[in-house]
């Protein structure tokens, strides 16, 4: 069946809290949705891209040109499916632009999914189950205003706590929160703020029994981190670093980490990411699903990857509140006994509400 329509929006969502990292803080999330449309059915798809290039090259302004300029035009038209050879032959006409690339695909899925009936988790050969829910909580003014909301999040039931880190913000706030919450699945996120020269201050975080440290060096530096796990009792994560199937197996063979952070925009869409997820089974590798502060559409397809059996540790895959004032989608994504489910509608499962989508959107182009 054929793609007749394209549609991009960019809709801007304000946190409820400011999200800091190493990196820098984000107000407002400038959400890009892609819409496409065959046979009466929408598919939707989420690009992840921020609206400063630190985490990534890609920007909002980046996917926006990619989509609207290349993406979205040579896709409306077609009859591509998630059939992933012909899609991946598709994309090598287009090298680069992960996160725009993975905006289209994910809406792909979720339109032959909505097609043939079945629910994205089981579109993608995982299973429509609960998935744990962690949360990822931004840099904060003072240890105490962290622990405060470490605090506010094991109560309303997170499997695991991820807090950012950066030098000198570091071994006094992870001994406070070991201090005060005992032994609680918790990881460090340093967004690659560190250097090899610091292996004596990330080799003192070995005290505390992290679940791992996430992205402790610069993307590039698989041998800098291959020298930093040997000697770290800790298990080292990517996330920057992972961009590819390729880097996930140079990652791997270099021993540069023990546990993969997978996000389907960062890699370019989720057959990608899937391939990711066995690459890393076969290695007996664990992985989990990370997080962009998706509204509840890019989280719909986060949840249902996360469904895969390789997914063994909880996700930054937090309910809608923890984010948005109000989420784009109905209903809104709820923790239940730490858990969030994918709904047993076909596809996505989550129904998009589009009036307050065009209402809030600030941009939006039209294919076809
Ligand atoms: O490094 O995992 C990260 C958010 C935006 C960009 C990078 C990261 C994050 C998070 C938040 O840690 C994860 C989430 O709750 O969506
Ligand atoms: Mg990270």
């Amino acid at each position: 069946m054929q793609i007749e329509r394209a549609e991009l929006f960019q809709v801007p969502l304000e946190l409820r809290e400011p999200f800091e990292s190493s990196a820098g803080a984000v107000h407002v999330r400038s959400i890009l949705l892609v819409a496409l449309s065959g046979g009466g059915i929408t598919g939707w798809g989420e690009c992840v891209a921020g609206e400063t290039p630190h985490y990534s090259p890609e920007t909002t302004e980046t996917a926006w040109a990619a989509l609207t300029e290349r993406l979205l035009p040579t896709i409306r038209g077609t009859t591509l499916t998630v059939d992933t050879e012909a899609i991946e032959h598709h994309w090598t006409r287009f090298p680069g632009h992960p996160m725009a690339r993975a905006a289209v695909e994910m809406a792909i899925w979720d339109l032959d999914a909505k097609r043939r009936g079945v629910p994205l988790c089981i579109a993608l050969g995982g299973q429509q189950k609960p998935v744990a829910a962690g949360v990822s909580i931004g840099l904060q003014r003072d240890d105490d205003a962290l622990y405060r909301r470490v605090e506010g999040f094991l109560e309303d039931g997170y499997r695991r706590i991820k807090v950012k880190i950066k030098p000198r913000r570091d071994i006094m706030t992870l001994r406070g929160i070991r201090d005060r919450f005992g032994n609680i699945p918790l990881i460090a996120d340093a967004n690659s703020a560190y250097t090899i020269g610091d292996m004596t201050v990330l080799r003192e975080m070995d005290d505390f029994i992290l679940m791992m440290i996430e992205q402790p060096l610069a993307p590039d530096d698989f041998d800098g981190h291959a020298q930093l796990q040997e000697r770290l009792l800790t298990p080292i994560c990517l996330d920057e670093s992972i961009v590819s199937l390729d880097d996930a197996e140079r990652a791997l063979d270099q021993g540069s980490c023990r546990i993969i952070n997978i996000k389907p925009g960062r890699v370019g869409g989720l057959a990608r990411a899937r391939g990711i997820h066995d690459l890393c089974r076969e290695r007996d590798v664990a992985v989990w699903c990370g997080g962009m502060h998706e509204s509840g559409i890019g989280r719909a397809h986060n949840v249902a990857l996360a469904t895969l059996p390789g997914f063994t540790l909880p996700g930054d895959i937090s309910a809608s509140r923890r984010y948005f004032e109000k989420d784009l989608v109905t209903p809104e994504w709820e923790l239940e006994d730490g858990s969030l489910t994918p709904l047993e509608a076909p596809g996505i499962g989550v129904e998009v509400d589009l009036p307050r989508i065009l209402e809030l959107s600030v941009r939006r182009s039209t294919i076809g």
